[in-house]
């Protein structure tokens, strides 16, 4: 991909995928309506899109049969990019690039092809994407690396679908096992191979083992046989033409320090995949002999029309309703939706009115005129939410007699029973609806309109004195992949501010942001607050520099040119005696269409939750597909009545949060006020911009450094290095803010609430052996979930993690009693010395632990961690192996020059004489 391959090698302006469920659904064994998007910055190339059609293809039949005939693909949508030229491809109805299951777009990092799921979740949990880079589906270079597409197709698919993991580990590629050998980290362990040393630091130029971890020292790889009799597993090396399993309860390797052991309480793969909610509600189609190939369908959206259609029958207590929506209509329209859309204006009491027909965003004229459409009045009481949808399918159908793909914004929160009328018609009419919910006494239905079309969902307390319907007009962006037009919301404060008092705050403008900054005051009484804001060089702006709208109490700033980046000060002073709600908000764009923005995304485990079971909040703070760490993230969770709850998160591998510096913070919840609807909303916050240049911490396909083909070894180009510094620091901190939709909870009691909180389940319990002692560590939990203080731990060993897991209490207790838990979030460290080491000659122990808390509430059981007691290596190998080892060696010999002449960064020596050399297959290979 000539083009794509400078496209990668510049950051590009991408966007990650939102949190929406995953678009497949499964029917009577097939897989229908699978998504795969290919991102508008990807050039132009029909090869492309052979290669996913071929792609998943091939992965519906070895899928079809790894499964042993469950689950196939029966229907592919593939969306290309508005970017493309336009061909007679069919209209998407709810499809978009950020809600698809596989996005096609640049590389993540620098050098990276390879393929990989994002995954937050815990194990058995649906990820987010798969990602493939266009140099992927095109070059056939990379097929040696990665194996065939379709195959690397059904690994990602298990991880995407069914949350299992990867099955070898980057960082632990090699082991100990209980009998002092060492293994490779993989599944089946019935997989052959040669060890080889690669790299300048094997001092001999051979796999050499480092006498204080008994593992090989860095640059050793195992390298597999090319042909093989094993057939597992599709999560270690889907690659091998053997392969066509998952690892089973029979065949998993248990020893095997990987993620899927370490999240999934050493499950095999089947285990988990047979236990997902695709397998359970889906038997066995009862004539597997025979599928057919996928049925793929090519769509482009070309136009994006959306119709506002906005209820003025509301009314709210002390406030004024039509005031609000008009502020947050008219920011929408004059600030957020994106140049070249076309918008429409509906609003609605007991009959609807067309306010104006669809109009094309082409300059700032035409955003003002259509502002001066919103609705000004109030209407009378009845609210009548299907004669506003109606209506607006008539403004939409109008532009060019099609539905399909247009957005509805529909903004209510009257009680209407009448919905149902409209509600099939409105749905199937290939419309996405977006729905923002206003006070408790809206319809119970509303949310359902968008989870039925894709659309996004945003509630707003009653108290509409904050900024919440202002944050949600600005949570609706466009879903195509082009986050270079979209609007990026850099501010959101509103405060009661008293007489005289100030609202005084900093805000850093950051250096990817700074084209089209508007700040936007908003206020209560006739008269508008002093109002100044200060850029870093300490030129001011006051009222008179601000479009000021006496009548809807809105002051607007638009900074000139790119706003400058730094710290920018802003002061809203209330000149009344009495108190009022003072706002501030501030939005940009990105700068440059080159390098992307500081971006972040908010999103809840779940839409609907029922007391006691906690949720997890997630936010994904990214610049293009990379992480952001190191940022203060703060969510602000309002329920429809009472206060907000602010929690912060965390992204330190602990508690909810599955993966460390990845930049996903997360966090539970689970205490809630009451019944009801829920709005999300999060601010983001650092001083420095902190991103790691070499991570890649998500579930990927393996490179593959090369095989043993008949007998000589064929390695692959090595991994194109990456920059050394694993951090990249920049000056200069950065401020979001982003709404994440709204959820729904109920079940809660009226109080008195008695605790019925466990602590959080310990994710990150880590076992080493320091002088006969096991030192264990992990992150404390709290009394309730990741919160406070437990009471204290039960820890507890075994031989085998299969007796800690299933049998926690038959085996050997550990006594904790000095131990004295610390608070959530906190370090614990402790050592014991385990009684099977002194009284046996074992060599291997688990480990796992329960946190207890005030009322004895246990939590979950820990992750299994395991301890190896290392004895110096024995001696290696014996007489007969050695002419084995030789053998090998001298074939290496005369191969290696060859790879060595292909591959000249390689530096790659072996000698033949390395006693140290483990050939832990050498019978199987020979
Ligand atoms: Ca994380
Ligand atoms: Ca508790």
């Amino acid at each position: 991909m000539a083009g794509g391959a400078a496209a990668g090698a510049a950051l590009l302006a991408l966007a990650l995928a939102a949190a929406a469920e995953a678009a497949a659904v499964l029917r009577d064994g097939g897989y229908e309506g699978l998504v795969a998007a290919v991102h508008p910055r990807v050039a132009e190339d029909a090869e492309l899109l052979a290669s996913i059609q071929e792609m998943i293809t091939e992965a519906s039949f070895y899928l079809f049969n790894a499964t042993r005939g469950r689950v196939h693909f029966r229907s592919v949508r593939i969306l290309i990019p508005p970017t493309w030229t336009e061909k007679s491809y069919e209209t998407p109805k709810h499809e978009s690039y950020d809600t698809a299951d596989v996005i096609v777009a640049p590389p993540y990092w620098k050098h990276g092809d390879d393929p990989y799921t994002l995954q937050p979740g815990a194990c058995g949990k649906m990820g987010k994407y798969i990602h493939f880079t266009p140099n992927f589906l095109v070059n056939d270079y990379l097929l040696d690396i990665y194996g065939s597409r379709g195959r690397v197709f059904a690994h990602e698919w298990a991880h995407l679908r069914w949350g299992v993991f990867d099955e070898y580990d980057s960082d632990r590629p090699f082991y100990v096992t209980g009998q002092n050998q060492v293994k490779v980290t993989r599944c089946s362990s019935d997989l052959t191979g040669i060890y080889v040393c690669e790299k300048k630091s094997c001092a001999e130029g051979s796999c050499v083992i480092n006498k204080l971890t008994g593992l090989f020292k860095e640059g050793c790889a195992f390298i597999h046989e090319r042909n093989q009799t094993a057939v597992s597993s599709i999560m270690y090396m889907q690659s091998l033409s053997s392969v066509a399993e998952f690892c089973d309860e029979h065949n998993h390797n248990r020893e095997a320090p990987n993620l899927q052991n370490r999240m999934c309480d050493y499950r095999s793969t089947w285990e988990v995949i047979k236990n997902s909610t695709d397998f359970k509600n889906n038997p066995p189609m009862t004539n597997t002999s025979h599928i057919t190939p996928p049925v793929f369908s090519l769509l482009q959206k070309r136009d994006r029309v959306i119709c506002l259609v906005l209820d003025i029958s509301k009314t709210i207590t002390g406030g004024n309703w039509i005031n609000r929506l008009h502020q947050a209509a008219e920011l929408y329209l004059l600030q957020i939706v994106e140049e070249n859309s076309y918008v429409g204006i509906v609003m609605f009491s007991h009959i609807g009115e067309i306010k104006t027909h669809v109009r094309q965003i082409v300059s700032d004229d035409v955003r003002k005129q259509l502002a001066s459409y919103l609705p000004a009045a109030s209407g009378s009481g009845r609210t009548n939410v299907c004669a506003g949808l109606q209506l607006a399918s008539e403004v939409i159908r109008k532009k060019d007699g099609n539905v399909f793909g247009s957005e509805i914004i529909l903004v209510t929160g009257g009680q209407d029973s009448s919905m149902k009328k409209c509600f099939s018609d409105t749905v199937n009419s290939g419309s996405v609806i977006h729905t923002i919910t206003v006070g408790s006494s809206a319809a119970k239905e509303i949310e359902q309109f968008s989870k039925e079309t894709g659309g996004l969902k945003f509630f707003v307390p009653e108290r509409l004195d904050f900024s919440d319907l202002l944050d949600a007009f600005s949570g609706i962006l466009s879903r195509s992949g082009d986050t270079f037009n979209q609007s990026i919301q850099i501010e959101s404060a509103s405060d009661s501010i008293g007489g005289y008092k100030q609202l005084r705050r900093t805000v850093t403008i950051d250096s990817t942001v700074g084209r089209e900054t508007f700040f936007v005051a908003t206020w209560q009484t006739a008269e508008p607050p002093e109002i100044t804001v200060s850029d870093p060089s300490g030129k001011s702006y006051t009222n008179k520099d601000f479009d000021i709208d006496s009548i809807f109490h809105v002051a607007r700033l638009q900074i000139p040119g790119i706003a400058e980046t730094g710290e920018w000060i802003y002061t809203l002073t209330n000149i009344h005696l009495s108190p009022q709600v003072l706002t501030m908000i501030v939005t940009s764009r990105a700068a440059n269409s080159t390098i992307p923005a500081m971006a972040v995304k908010a999103h809840m485990s779940k839409d609907i939750n029922d007391y006691p079971n906690p949720m997890v909040v997630y936010v994904q703070v990214s610049q293009g597909f990379s992480p952001i760490l190191g940022a203060n993230v703060t969510a602000i969770i309002s329920p429809e009545n009472g206060d907000p709850i602010s929690l912060e998160l965390f992204d330190n591998g602990a508690g909810s949060d599955i993966v460390k510096n990845d930049g996903i913070y997360s966090k539970y919840l689970f205490s809630f006020p009451g019944n009801g609807r829920y709005s999300l909303k999060v601010h983001v916050q650092a001083n420095r911009t902190i991103i790691p240049q070499t991570a890649m911490r998500w579930s990927h396909a393996m490179y593959i450094p090369g095989y043993v083909e008949n007998g000589k070894i064929k390695m692959n180009p090595s991994r194109p290095s990456v920059i050394k510094n694993d951090l990249q620091i920049r000056r200069g901190g950065f401020h979001r803010t982003a709404a994440g939709g709204s959820f729904i909870i109920s079940a809660v009691p009226v109080g008195p609430y008695a605790d019925v909180f466990p602590p959080c389940k310990i994710i990150d319990l880590d076992a080493r052996i320091e002088d006969n002692k096991v030192v264990l560590s992990w992150t404390a939990p709290g009394d309730d979930f990741d919160k406070g203080q437990a009471a204290g731990y039960e820890i507890r060993t075994s031989e085998t993690p299969l007796e800690l897991r299933d049998n926690f209490y038959n085996t050997t207790f550990v006594n904790a009693s000095s131990l004295s838990p610390e608070h959530a979030g906190y370090k614990e460290l402790f050592a014991f010395k385990p009684e099977a080491f002194t009284t046996e000659n074992i060599t291997i122990i688990y480990v796992a632990v329960r946190a207890i808390d005030e009322v004895l509430l246990y939590s979950e059981l820990s992750n299994i961690a395991q301890a190896v007691m290392f004895i110096p290596p024995m001696d290696f190998p014996s007489s007969n192996m050695e002419f084995s080892v030789s053998t090998i060696l001298l074939l290496v010999f005369g191969l290696l020059v060859v790879v060595c002449l292909t591959a000249s960064t390689t530096l790659c020596l072996l000698k033949k004489k390395d006693k140290k050399t483990v050939l832990e297959t050498t019978t199987k290979l020979l």
